[in-house]
């Protein structure tokens, strides 16, 4: 039984656009929904993974499978439609599952033979069983897996091409922020895996550098905080030789044994979400931990540093409270912060979140023809019509908040001061060179997408 896992791509993501910057390589990163889902699958298939951000391959000259399954971020929708398409026209079954076949289960249903939704562990092994007896039903649930129940990824099949191996330790996060797919989709309960899984997985990945998948490595409580310094410590044991980066909380910085372990184990980098400058715009996308009294943010940022931890920070830009103005006024608080690299994105409503509720309920989702519009839903373009910023206005703040964070001579100050405390220079300067080269990329995009969305933010 042959079994094709595909990863379909979306040429408006700029981080996929490799061709078009060679600093983007390090920006491509493994779907590593589909190795999870090899893991699960019984021997008696051969499995192929097909990550179309990669390349595209001639499916036509491939063997014919005895079932595609496909993988999604709403981002990726239609292009997912066109290989389910491809696949079902040959008689060949297509099971969709994922993010968007979750969030958005009729619009999958009738364009998929089969839908998975929710985490797959506990019903892949069925939808095979099923396949095989040419018995699929229309739909699977998953629920929210066991962590016991995660098998070992097959980081076998995806050896080549990426300059990163990928991983997840946990799942859930209670924080539910209003923007954020995460706890709709994964929970609110923080759900970690045994931490001897965590070693044996990290021991099979190839790639020295690997991303850490987690949406919060550490979690919010005393409890999650232990296991994480636990984890460290087997990491650190095993003398595994990774160097990795994740997502985290800015409660990271607040334990300095976490902070010398976590370096101990490997880490060389966190994103995190700092999403508005101001505490009123905290409040609106309901990021509490930021809004901890007397929290100096500033000396957070250093505090990680520290520990030869690069921070790279992510804004939002779009929120009701934001005016003219709060594309310099991100880029400058950044600076203040401290920060190794800023990933600034626009407010999106991604179906299955509160944001999607609110905004639809206002009549603000302007791109709202779907499945077609799905693509421009990456966070890399004002897809909403936002309270005080036009389509115009709100992408001369990304742009000029881009431009005076990735401007030549700050980069040089930030590696500078890298070089100086000898920070992992050479990454942080691939870092701030890739984000700085996007911005020409991004500024051809935006006029694509003014052409393309016309007047539909009037
Ligand atoms: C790592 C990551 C990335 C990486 C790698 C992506 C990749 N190639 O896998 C990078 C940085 C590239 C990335 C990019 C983006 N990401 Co991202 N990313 C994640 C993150 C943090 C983890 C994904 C992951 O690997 N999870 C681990 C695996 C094991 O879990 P899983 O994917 O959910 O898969 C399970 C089930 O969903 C199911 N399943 C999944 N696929 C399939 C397929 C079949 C057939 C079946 C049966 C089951 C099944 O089974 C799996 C096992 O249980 C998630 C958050 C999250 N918790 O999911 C956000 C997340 C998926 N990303 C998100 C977004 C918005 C994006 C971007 C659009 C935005 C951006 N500019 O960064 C881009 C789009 C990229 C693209 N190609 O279009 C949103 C997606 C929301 C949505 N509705 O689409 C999420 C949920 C984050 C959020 N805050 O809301 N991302
Ligand atoms: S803390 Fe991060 S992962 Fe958790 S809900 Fe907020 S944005 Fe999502």
């Amino acid at each position: 039984m042959r079994l094709y896992l595909i990863n379909p791509s979306n040429a408006l993501v700029s981080i996929v656009n490799v061709k078009e910057s060679r600093w983007n390589r390090y920006r491509v990163w493994k779907p590593l929904s589909l190795m999870v889902l090899a893991g699960l699958t019984p021997p008696e298939w051969e499995i192929s993974i097909v990550d179309e951000n990669l390349s595209t391959p001639d499916y036509g000259a491939m063997p014919r499978p005895d079932l595609v399954g496909i993988t999604a971020f709403t981002s990726q929708a239609n292009r997912a439609y066109e290989i389910a398409a491809y696949f079902h026209n040959l008689g060949v079954p297509v099971v969709m599952g994922g993010i968007h076949a979750t969030m958005c289960l009729n619009e999958v249903m009738e364009r998929a033979d089969s839908v998975v939704t929710g985490e797959a562990e506990s019903i892949w092994p069925q939808v095979l069983e099923d396949a095989r007896h040419g018995n699929l039903n229309r739909r699977y649930d998953g629920g929210l897996a066991e962590m016991n129940d995660v098998p070992l990824a097959r980081h076998d099949l995806l050896s080549s091409g990426y300059a990163f191996g990928a991983i997840q330790t946990t799942r859930g996060c209670p924080l539910n922020c209003s923007f954020c797919s995460v706890t709709a989709f994964n929970g609110a309960r923080y759900r970690q895996r045994p931490i001897p899984d965590v070693v044996r997985e990290f021991q099979s990945i190839r790639e020295k550098r690997v991303l850490v998948v987690d949406d919060n490595l550490i979690g919010t409580h005393p409890e999650h905080i232990a296991r994480a310094k636990d984890m460290f410590r087997a990491m650190a044991q095993a003398n595994l030789r990774k160097e990795w980066v994740s997502q985290a909380t800015i409660n990271f910085a607040d334990d300095e044994e976490l902070l010398m372990l976590a370096a101990k184990a490997g880490c060389r980098g966190v994103f995190i979400g700092f999403e508005s400058p101001s505490p009123e715009g905290l409040r609106e996308v309901g990021k509490k931990f930021n809004l901890l009294k007397g929290r100096d943010f500033r000396d957070s940022v250093r505090r990680i540093q520290r520990h030869n931890i690069l921070v790279v920070g992510s804004f939002i830009i779009g929120l009701d409270i934001d005016e003219r103005g709060v594309g310099k006024h991100i880029a400058e608080v950044a600076r203040q912060y401290g920060m190794d690299n800023l990933n600034v994105l626009f407010l999106t409503p991604l179906p299955g979140t509160r944001l999607w509720d609110k905004i639809k309920s206002e009549d603000r989702i302007a791109l709202d023809t779907f499945p077609e519009d799905w693509k421009y839903y990456t966070l890399t373009f004002p897809v909403a019509r936002y309270k005080h910023l036009s389509l115009d206005g709100i992408i001369e703040e990304m742009t000029s908040c881009e431009r005076d964070f990735y401007s030549m001579p700050r980069i040089l100050c930030r590696a500078l001061g890298n070089l100086l405390y000898r920070r992992q220079p050479l990454i942080s300067l691939v870092g701030n060179l890739s984000y700085r080269r996007n911005i020409r990329l991004n500024g051809e995009a935006y006029a694509n997408f003014k052409s393309y969305s016309g007047n539909r933010h009037n």
